[in-house]
C-alpha cells in the first residue's frame, strides 16, 4: 500500500477518504482537516488565546499538539478528578507532555485538584451530594473551564471532541429527539452571555481511529485506559453500532454528523436562539459570579454540602 500523495510506503489507510497516507502526508491531513474545520467554523485565528481542556487521553493531547504545531496559541486544563490510579496516570501524562512538548512552544499548564478544593474525590463527591458521578464531573468541569478561560482572559475554549464522540452523541439525540440537546450540537458555541466562554470543537472532522495513530505516529504518550466511571454508557454502545455501520459502508459517520451540521446552518442559526433563551434565563451567582438559573449555581450549591459533609 502506497501513499495516495506522495507513492511512498503507507502506514494508514482512510477507507472514508479512499487514501493512504505515509507519515508526513498523514501529519499534512490531519493539520488540514483540523484548518479547514477552523476555517469554517470561524473558530480562532492566530491571535487567540485558546484554552484547551485536557483529560491525558489521546484526543485532547493530540488537539494540544496540533494547535501548538500549526503555530496557535494554546495553554491547557486538565481537571485532576481523584479516581485512583486513572487520575494518577493521567495527571502523570499530562504533566510529562506539558515539559517536553508544550512548554518548547511556551505553552502553559494549569491544573485544577478536585479533592483539594471539594475535600474529596469525584466518586465520593456524589455520593455526598446524591447525584450520579458523570454528572457531578460534568458540572465541575464546565464550571472550571469556564472559570480559567475567564479568569485567564482566554479568547475561546477548545475541547477534544471527535467525528466518532460526535456522531454517537447525534445518534443518541435522534434516538430520543432530545430538540434542547439536538440545538447545541455545534463544534462552535459562542460565548451567549457574559460570563461564559465560546466553545470550539476543533477535531470534529477526525475520526477516533485517525486520532489514535496521530499521537502513536508523532510519539504523544497518552492514558489508553478509559475512565473507569464511563463503563456502561450508553455512547459507549452508540459508538460500537455507527463502527459496525462504517465497515460495511465507509464515510457513514461523516454523513451522518456533518449532513447534520449543514442543515443546522440552514436552519435558523441555533446559537442566535440559544443566545436569546440563556440571555433571557440567566443572572449571575451570588457566589461566585458565573451565569446561573437559580439564585446560587449547582457547583457553589456542590462545594457547600461537600463543606457541611466534612465540618
Ligand atoms: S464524565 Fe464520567 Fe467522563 Fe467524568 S467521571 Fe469519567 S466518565 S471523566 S467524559
Ligand atoms: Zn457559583
Amino acid at each position: 500500500m502506497n501513499c495516495t500523495k506522495c507513492k511512498t510506503k503507507a502506514v494508514i489507510d482512510l477507507p472514508r477518504h479512499n487514501a493512504a497516507f505515509c507519515k508526513i502526508c498523514f501529519n499534512g491531513y490531519i493539520h488540514d482537516q483540523v484548518a479547514k474545520a477552523v476555517k469554517s467554523d470561524r473558530m480562532f485565528g492566530k491571535d487567540d488565546r485558546i484554552l484547551v481542556a485536557v483529560s491525558g487521553g489521546k484526543d485532547s493531547l493530540a488537539l494540544w499538539d496540533i494547535l501548538l504545531k500549526m503555530g496557535y496559541k494554546a495553554d491547557a486544563l486538565y481537571v485532576n478528578l481523584g479516581i485512583g490510579s486513572y487520575s494518577e496516570e493521567s495527571h502523570r501524562k499530562v504533566v510529562t507532555f506539558a515539559e517536553t512538548v508544550a512548554a518548547v512552544h511556551g505553552a502553559k499548564l494549569h491544573v485544577h485538584t478536585v479533592q483539594e478544593e471539594a475535600g474529596a474525590g469525584i466518586k465520593e463527591l456524589a455520593q455526598i451530594i446524591h447525584r450520579p458521578a458523570c454528572s457531578t464531573c460534568g458540572t465541575i468541569k464546565r464550571y472550571q473551564f469556564n472559570r480559567v478561560a475567564l479568569e485567564g482572559e482566554y479568547d475561546v475554549m477548545a475541547t477534544g471532541h471527535n467525528l466518532d464522540d460526535e456522531a454517537a452523541r447525534l445518534l443518541g439525540n435522534v434516538l430520543h429527539w432530545q430538540d434542547e440537546y439536538l440545538d447545541k450540537q455545534s463544534p462552535n458555541l459562542p460565548a451567549s452571555v457574559e460570563g461564559f466562554a465560546r466553545k470550539v470543537k476543533p477535531l470534529y472532522r477526525l475520526a477516533e481511529r485517525e486520532l489514535a495513530a496521530y499521537s502513536v505516529l508523532n510519539r504523544i504518550d497518552y492514558i489508553v485506559e478509559e475512565c473507569p466511571m464511563a463503563k456502561g454508557a450508553r455512547t459507549i454502545l452508540y459508538k460500537e453500532v455507527l463502527n459496525r455501520l462504517e465497515t460495511e459502508s465507509p464515510g457513514t459517520k461523516q454523513t451522518f454528523y456533518w449532513k447534520f451540521l449543514e442543515r443546522q446552518k440552514q436552519a435558523a442559526p441555533a446559537a442566535a436562539s440559544m443566545a436569546e433563551k440563556d440571555q433571557a434565563m440567566l443572572h449571575p451567582c451570588s457566589v461566585c459570579r458565573q451565569p446561573t438559573t437559580a439564585e446560587i449555581c449547582s457547583y457553589c450549591k456542590m462545594m457547600a454540602r461537600a463543606k457541611t459533609h466534612a465540618s
